[in-house]
């Protein structure tokens, strides 16, 4: 199959141009990203979360560039350059955020820490993004890239296992919100944005679209009560909303994923039944 993703835009726009161009400079601290990609976006709002330092650089992970494998041999953004040691290099979304958080810790220059400071509390923080990155994200590929005929379940079925791993979140969030943990943005938080940004995707290219409820329409509950305050909170927060390009750049660049002819390894894997890299 033809590389269709090569193709994307290289350049940031809307929101996303403004904060890229603030952060242009050489800097020693240095996010390789494509401003289309989720896991990209929860690196890049932990980095304005926290107020640090850092040069954006805007690749296109499709293409494999020799230097781009040479400092991330999985050939994946979000990959992060350090300033020390020299040359070291990090990537994987969910490991770059923590290591943020632990390197830039100081609270009165970086902020609240994005994870809570008792041990248990920590670990189930870890286990709900466990939870988002296992489930909730395949969940939402599936259903994105379903297809008549080709898909193991039916569109029903695909979308009813999706909102079954939502509502399983969303009964863990603390009653007092509206963030997962309560008042405090948090990597749970962070970890799920980019796919609630993402959500009216699914709504435009999918017969029946998510079928989250809409307010008024529940019959059920609570549950999708407490996710509307959830996504209100998180959709507006102005580090997920700065990280963000024009509406109709993702609506053309995840038309490969909802005609499923991208050749992206997430929607490989998601073709494949197989676990995402
Ligand atoms: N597990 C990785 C996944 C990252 C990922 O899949 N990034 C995509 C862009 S959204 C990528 O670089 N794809 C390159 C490819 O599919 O060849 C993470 O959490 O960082």
């Amino acid at each position: 199959m033809a590389n269709v993703d090569t193709s994307i835009p290289p350049e940031t726009t809307g929101a996303a141009a403004g904060l890229a161009a603030r952060h242009s400079a050489e800097h020693p601290l240095k996010l390789y990203g494509g401003w289309f990609c989720p896991f990209v976006q929860r690196a890049w709002i932990a980095l304005v979360e926290k107020h640090i330092e850092h040069q954006y650089v805007e690749i296109n992970p499709y293409k494999k560039e020799p230097e781009f494998l040479a400092l991330n041999p999985r050939g994946l953004v979000p990959t992060l350059g350090l300033p020390d040691p020299p040359r070291a290099v990090l990537y994987e979304s969910s490991v770059v955020c923590e290591y943020l958080d632990e390197r830039y810790a100081d609270e009165a220059v970086h902020g609240k820490r994005l994870l809570p400071g008792s041990a248990y509390e920590r670990a189930r923080a870890r286990l709900w993004i466990d939870h988002v990155s296992t489930r909730v994200i395949p969940g939402f590929y599936k259903l994105l890239q379903h297809t008549e005929g080709k898909s193991a379940l039916s569109i029903e079925e695909t979308r009813r296992e999706f909102l079954g791993h939502i509502r399983t979140l969303v009964k863990e969030m603390s009653s007092s919100g509206p963030f997962f943990l309560g008042e405090t943005f948090s990597l749970v938080d962070i970890a799920l944005a980019p796919w609630a940004k993402r959500l009216w995707l699914i709504d435009h290219y999918k017969n029946g679209g998510v079928g989250i409820p809409q307010e008024g329409h529940d019959g059920d509950d609570e549950v999708w009560g407490r996710w509307r305050a959830w996504f209100k909170a998180v959709t507006e927060r102005p580090s997920v909303k700065e990280t963000w390009s024009d509406d109709e750049r993702y609506l053309a660049a995840y038309k490969r994923y909802a005609d499923n002819t991208t050749n992206s390894l997430v929607g490989q894997a998601t073709r494949a039944g197989s676990g995402l890299p």
